[in-house]
């Protein structure tokens, strides 16, 4: 779809008044957020790190875009999350530590909102005591970690052996997710699942439900 296109092409460019402009527009025009999210928005950050991996765009171009999609993000999510009410689940949620990126954990929490789970975002760079004092006071049924560089990808492994020192591995069911983090690594770490893409952060929740 043309309008998709060009949702991308701003967010790539950082635009956020045009992104926030056609959010808006193909809102209107009857296409779902969840599309907007994924084939304008999510798509052009795929981009914007493919170029940057090869050296043709630095950091701060790579921030400028990520605030782009951000505030298209914030145009789309009432349409996501809207007519759910009761909640189903809680999970606490977080980008572990050392950790500073939260585009993706964002979108995660606000898939899991839309299915009707109540999340409690702990943000970015999160410790793993951060982790287990939220479990304590807020008895999730869930605790999804975020990690998208592979240096904090042991924070993963930290925050569950904590969890586990303070007798709470039991009481949940721990996801996680993020560009670098695969399947095996999930369960090499212990965790009790893996999401791929937000998408399939929810799917696993539906199957922990069932
Ligand atoms: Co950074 N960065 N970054 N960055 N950044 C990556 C991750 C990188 C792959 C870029 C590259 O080299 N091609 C690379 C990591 C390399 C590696 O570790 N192997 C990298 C680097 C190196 C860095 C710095 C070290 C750069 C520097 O300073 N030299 C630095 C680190 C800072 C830190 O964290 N301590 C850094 C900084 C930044 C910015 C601040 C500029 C910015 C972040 C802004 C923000 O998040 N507020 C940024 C960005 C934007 C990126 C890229 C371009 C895009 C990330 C993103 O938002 N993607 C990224 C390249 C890339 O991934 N293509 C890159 C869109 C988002 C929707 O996808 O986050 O993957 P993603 O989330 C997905 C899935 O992974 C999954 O679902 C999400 C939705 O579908 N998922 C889960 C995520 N969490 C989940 C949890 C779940 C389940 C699924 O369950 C709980």
């Amino acid at each position: 779809m043309e309008i998709l296109a060009e949702i991308k092409d701003a967010t790539i460019g950082g635009d956020r008044d045009r992104v926030s402009e056609l959010a808006k527009q193909a809102l209107g025009e009857g296409i779902e957020a969840d599309q907007i999210i994924q084939d304008g928005l999510t798509d052009a950050m795929r981009v914007v790190g493919k170029e940057y991996a090869v050296g043709s765009l630095y950091i701060p171009e790579m921030l400028i875009a990520a605030r782009a999609m951000k505030t298209g993000l914030e145009v789309v999510k009432p349409f996501l999350v809207g007519g759910k009410v009761k909640s189903i689940a809680k999970m606490v949620l977080g980008t572990v530590q050392g950790d500073l990126h939260d585009i993706g954990k964002n979108l995660v929490g606000m898939m899991l909102e839309g299915f009707g789970v109540e999340v409690i975002d702990l943000g970015i760079d999160v410790s793993p005591d951060r982790f287990v004092e939220a479990v304590k006071t807020h008895q999730p049924e869930f605790v999804g970690l975020s990690s998208l560089l592979t240096t904090t990808m042991g924070s993963m492994k930290l925050s569950i052996e904590t969890l586990e020192q303070a007798g709470l591995r039991q009481s949940v069911k721990v996801l996680v997710g993020g560009a670098p983090v695969t399947r095996q690594f999930a369960h090499q770490i212990g965790a009790d699942g893996y999401g791929e893409n937000a998408s399939q952060a929810v799917d696993r929740i539906k199957e922990f439900l069932s």
